[in-house]
């Protein structure tokens, strides 16, 4: 598995399958969730509301992921994850690490190749972001190893500013 970093718009990716960091109710928000429903269109938020009406009554818990269409998005799917809201208090690393790691198990049911990553909870969730680059890639490369390994070819974490970009290529550095 290749891990990439790029600079950008997630919506603007060319991939098999795009991760939203979404919220539980899977209606819609602001940051990512609020550019790929407003990019992407109607056809993603009818497929998150049946969902809703199916599987996920109570919603997509913290941690797990769920794939819709991308609707008019340059990719095939969107794959909705629910990261954790940062917490002093409590470590809930696992469940950030999850978020990845279960993306990726989504990615691989449905045959996808290469996946764009947003930093999930590093904004309206307030995670430090050298804290959740290292978490990502290192969910991410544990994914690509191993016997279970996952069957996608390219990762991509697109970041949304310079700033976060440096953040990831440090992190990446440094994990050798
Ligand atoms: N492309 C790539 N990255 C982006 C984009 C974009 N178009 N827009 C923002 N980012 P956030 P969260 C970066 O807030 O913290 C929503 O309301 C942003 O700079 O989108 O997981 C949901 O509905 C930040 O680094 O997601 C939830 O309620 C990162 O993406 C809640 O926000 C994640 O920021 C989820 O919060």
């Amino acid at each position: 598995m290749k891990i990439i970093l790029a600079e950008g718009d997630i919506t603007e990716q060319s991939v098999d399958a795009i991760v939203n960091a979404a919220n539980s109710s899977l209606m819609g928000g602001g940051g990512v969730d609020g550019a790929i429903h407003r990019r992407g269109g109607p056809e993603i938020l009818e497929e998150c509301r049946a969902l809703r009406a199916s599987r996920y009554g109570k919603g997509l818990p913290t941690g797990q992921a769920v794939a819709t269409t991308a609707g008019r998005l340059p990719a095939r799917w969107v794959i909705h994850t629910v990261g954790p809201v940062y917490s002093r208090s409590e470590d809930r690393s696992h469940l950030l690490a999850s978020c990845y790691r279960e993306s990726l198990h989504v990615a691989d049911s449905l045959g996808a190749a290469t996946v764009a990553f947003p930093a999930v909870s590093t904004g309206i969730y307030r995670w430090p972001m050298e804290d959740a680059a290292r978490i990502a890639l290192s969910a991410v490369r544990q994914a690509g190893s191993g016997v279970a390994q996952s069957a996608v070819r390219e990762v991509r974490f697109v970041l949304f500013n310079p700033g976060a970009y440096a953040v990831f290529e440090r992190a990446l550095e440094q994990m050798g």
